[in-house]
């Protein structure tokens, strides 16, 4: 590992990739496999990103594992042996390690050490750490679309004499919480994740919610041997299936009906439905092809699920108070889940509904609302992230004549192909807005977007330029064309991260790119096969 000794000018180097998770590692991996010398920093005193940080019980990712996995490598595929259906984060934790030895990634890895600054000066990326500065050539932002946690603007929070800690920032060594009353703020994805858990170990939980969620069952289990030795012997074909289609995976987690859900009598729909929810998953969403684009058919889908909270839940009251009804089913991210709903019906849970009764503040012993005050000894935030511009904000990022990312996007961001910037040339996002990332397999979508970056490099050698940007016109009608198709469909009608809803003043625009890994992927082809017009070199 690199020490943090400091050089008095600054280093030069090809490229720095900023970010040591799934996509700071591939990319390290492909820029060093063209013979550049990389460097690559980390916030965290581990490789990981996501899944270094996640680390609360009941961590999971919610696509299943086999596909949520480098495919660049056949041999890494074959070797590694996944346990259960859905990865658990100490499980893709071990994975991430493993591929930075295997790789031989971690000599050029330098923990614990944040990027503060990448200024272009007309020729190349001066960017400074916390420890030292290098000039480079190359600049890519591994930083991760959900990596900036975000605590609310909770009143008194800072007063509370227990201990209170995010769901992204878990303390270690794991909190003893027997016996312990617990709070919960926050009932998203994480939330969801590990309330069940907290339920397990803490005296008693209460869960502070004000949205409620459409939660789906996980089904998740142990893979057996045979069927996973099943899975790796069509690896090939299974990656190339993956690619084409919309969610980056295979099986009915993101197949798609192409059945319109009113077409199909109600009997049948219901069926389907049913299969869905047993299968497990994601597959919900993909039942009928118009749930995301006709508020009719997403009532029907909807409906089908609240019928299963008021079937779980025992207590009507409670059963109510966790049931959605005022957003569409799938319009925020649908969580994954093993027992939530189950988990009301224990007498050491208690939801307390902030519609009904609004946080008045935080107390130094526990929550106040306007109905009454909860003594709690630790508090959890399931409170989210500044997701795709959080991390990037928290790095003074100059391009071109001293513009600043900041001032590029105060209207919103926008990046041609959700990676490169007009007015920052050789400065690359890896799944940045306007990308499929996060509404697909996070991992296909990474390497696809370092591969055509890296192509992109390739291209640049052979023909001698030293730096390529996109044409502002080439960005302006990418993020046009992405939001035209946000705009078709119902993501609009939620307050989710997707459109930065959960951050203030953030602008309100759907972020990530609708038409999928599939279609992504042909725009991509398109450009690198067309040679590039959109882009500018020089
Ligand atoms: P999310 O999905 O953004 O959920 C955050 C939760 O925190 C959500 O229920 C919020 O309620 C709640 N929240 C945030 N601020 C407050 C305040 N001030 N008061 C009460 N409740 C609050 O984050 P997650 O970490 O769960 O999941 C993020 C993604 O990670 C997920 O979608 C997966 O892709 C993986 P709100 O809905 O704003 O009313």
């Amino acid at each position: 590992m690199d020490d943090h000794a400091g050089v008095a000018e600054p280093a030069q180097i090809d490229a720095v990739v900023v970010g040591a998770g799934f996509a700071g590692l591939y990319a390290l991996y492909r820029l060093r496999a063209m013979g550049l010398s990389v460097r690559v920093f980390e916030a965290g005193d581990g490789v990981g990103g996501t899944w270094y940080w996640n680390r609360y019980p009941g961590a999971r990712c919610d696509i299943e594992s086999v596909d949520y996995s480098y495919s660049f490598s056949p041999e890494l595929e074959q070797e590694w042996e996944w346990t259960e259906r859905y990865p658990s984060q100490p499980e893709l934790l071990r994975y991430l390690n493993h591929v930075a030895d295997r790789f031989e990634l971690r000599p050029h890895i330098t923990l614990s050490t944040r990027v503060r600054a990448a200024e272009f000066d007309g020729d190349r990326w001066l960017v400074s750490t916390d420890y030292e500065q290098l000039r480079a050539r190359f600049v890519i932002m591994a930083t991760g679309c959900l990596s900036d946690a975000r605590t609310p603007d909770l009143p008194g929070l800072a007063d509370f004499t227990g201990s209170a800690f995010h769901t992204a920032r878990w303390p270690e060594p794991e909190p003893d919480l027997t016996d312990r009353r617990v709070g919960v703020i926050g009932t998203g994805s994480s939330g969801v994740q590990v309330i069940p858990m907290l339920a397990e170990r803490a005296g008693h939980v209460h869960v502070f919610q004000r949205t409620p969620a459409y939660s789906l069952p996980a089904r998740n289990r142990a893979l057996p041997a045979d069927e996973l030795a099943a899975i790796k012997s069509t690896y090939p074909e299974r990656r190339a299936h993956s690619r084409r289609t919309i969610g980056g995976t295979v099986g009915l987690s993101h197949e798609v009906s192409q059945n319109p859900t009113l077409s199909v009598n109600p009997d049948l729909r219901r069926a389907e439905y049913a299969r869905r929810w047993s299968y497990g998953g994601q597959a919900m969403v993909g039942a009928f092809v118009d749930l995301l684009t006709d508020p009719a058919a997403n009532e029907c889908a909807a409906t089908f699920i609240r019928d299963r909270i008021a079937e779980t839940v025992r207590n009507p009251d409670v059963a109510e108070a966790l049931t959605p009804r005022d957003y569409p089913f799938a319009a925020k991210r649908p969580c994954i889940d093993t027992n939530y709903y189950d988990t009301y019906n224990r007498d050491d849970v208690t939801l307390v509904d902030l519609r009904a009764e609004p946080l008045r503040t935080i107390t130094p012993t526990g929550i106040a609302t306007t109905r009454a005050e909860y003594d709690l000894d630790t508090l959890v935030l399931a409170t989210g992230f500044d997701a795709y511009t959080g991390a990037l904000a928290r790095i003074h990022i100059a391009g071109r004549d001293g513009v600043t990312l900041a001032d590029k996007w105060a209207g919103g961001p926008r990046a041609y192909l959700g990676c490169t910037l007009a007015g920052f040339p050789n400065l690359f996002l890896v799944t940045g807005p306007g990308s499929p990332s996060v509404l697909t397999n996070m991992v296909l979508a990474i390497e696809q977007h370092i591969d055509w970056i890296a192509d992109l490099l390739t291209h640049m050698d052979k023909h001698g330029f030293e730096r390529a940007e996109p044409l502002v016109a080439a960005e302006s009608a990418w993020a046009e064309q992405s939001d035209t198709l946000a705009r078709r469909t119902l993501y609009y009608q939620a307050n989710s991260w997707f459109l930065g809803a959960n951050v203030p003043g953030k602008p309100r625009l759907f972020l990530p790119y609708v038409g999928g890994l599939g279609r992504f992927g042909k725009h991509l082809t398109t450009v690198s096969d067309g040679g590039y017009q959109e882009l500018i070199f020089d």
